[in-house]
């Protein structure tokens, strides 16, 4: 079977090796919090200090970690490939992106994405999203000039660092984010490539969330060989033709170098 048109489902698991938390923790916990209680819309309607609060640590995380061996192999493949080649990913990070990878779809949505709510816009976001976060107080040594001042006044009109960069509507804005019972994005994208594929790769998931858990058995139902590489056999591992259990820093770079008819590790 000659594979030309590839498509890659990656998750969490992808991300351990540069120090971001997976899901399913020891404790069945997310970052000590109940997956209702911050990745749902209704929590966000309850609490949305505790949800943003929740968003903008692992924002601030994002920049103490850097792309590991399994995104930069990932991001080689994606240039080298001259076929099809479509990576998925359930991730927020942005460590894909970071590492080179091209043809890539966030089917969950990105940390550094915020939506407006007022004007229904989204648009890239930095640093901290919560409402209640203010202007900061002048720093020790820090002495923010009049000028600067006014810039962040102009900036965050009454102090609020919630303010949409598109409608200037203040507090609309929420994590571009797909919780759980909303519709992940660039599904028909996702769908068409997976029918077309001629091999399905699945790294670092656990196999818990739909629609991303049943990918393989559409890709399966039309013919492509499939493949799981994971630390564990994830829920649906009985369902790949193929699973390599490891750590994907290590088996992603030989996977990469078999593909591209590499006889050592990328
Ligand atoms: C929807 C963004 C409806 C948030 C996320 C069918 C059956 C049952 C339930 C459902 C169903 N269909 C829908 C549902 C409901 C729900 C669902 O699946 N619930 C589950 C819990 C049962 N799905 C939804 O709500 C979805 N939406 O269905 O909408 C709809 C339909 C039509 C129209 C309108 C609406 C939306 C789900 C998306 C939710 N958002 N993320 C955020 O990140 O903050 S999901 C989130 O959890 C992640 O994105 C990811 O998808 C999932 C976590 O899974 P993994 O990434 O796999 O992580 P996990 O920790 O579980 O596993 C890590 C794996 O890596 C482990 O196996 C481990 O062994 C391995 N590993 C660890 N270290 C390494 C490693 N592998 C290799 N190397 C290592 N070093």
């Amino acid at each position: 079977m000659t594979i030309r048109n590839i498509v890659i489902l990656t998750g969490a698991g992808i991300s351990a090796e540069s120090g971001l938390a997976t899901f399913r923790g020891p404790d069945g916990l997310w970052e000590g919090h109940r997956v209702e209680d911050v990745a749902t819309p209704e929590a966000f309607r309850h609490d949305p200090a505790l949800v943003h609060a929740f968003y903008d640590a692992r924002r601030e995380r994002l920049g103490t970690v850097e792309p590991n061996a399994a995104h930069a192999a990932l991001a080689l493949l994606d240039a080298e490939w001259p076929g099809e080649l479509l990576l998925v990913t359930q991730n927020v990070d942005d460590l894909h992106e970071r590492a080179g990878s091209k043809r890539l779809i966030h089917m969950h949505g990105e940390l550094t994405s915020g939506w407006c709510l007022a004007c229904d816009e989204r648009f890239s976001w930095e640093g901290p999203m919560a409402p209640q976060t203010v202007r900061p107080e002048p720093v020790e040594g820090l002495s923010l000039s009049s000028s600067e001042m006014q810039a962040f006044d102009k900036l965050r009109p009454n102090g609020s660092v919630n303010v949409c960069p598109s409608c200037r509507a203040i507090g609309h804005v929420r994590p571009d984010i797909v919780w759980f019972g909303e519709m992940p994005y660039e599904m028909e994208r996702i769908d068409d490539a997976i029918r077309g594929c001629d091999l399905f790769v699945s790294i670092g998931t656990s196999g818990a969330v739909y629609p991303a858990a049943g990918f393989v058995q559409i890709a399966r139902y039309c013919g492509a060989r499939t493949l799981e590489i994971n630390l564990e056999p994830s829920i649906g591992s009985t369902s790949f033709d193929e699973s390599r259990i490891g750590k994907a820093g290590e088996l992603v770079p030989v996977w990469v170098a078999e593909v591209l008819g590499r006889n050592a590790a990328i």
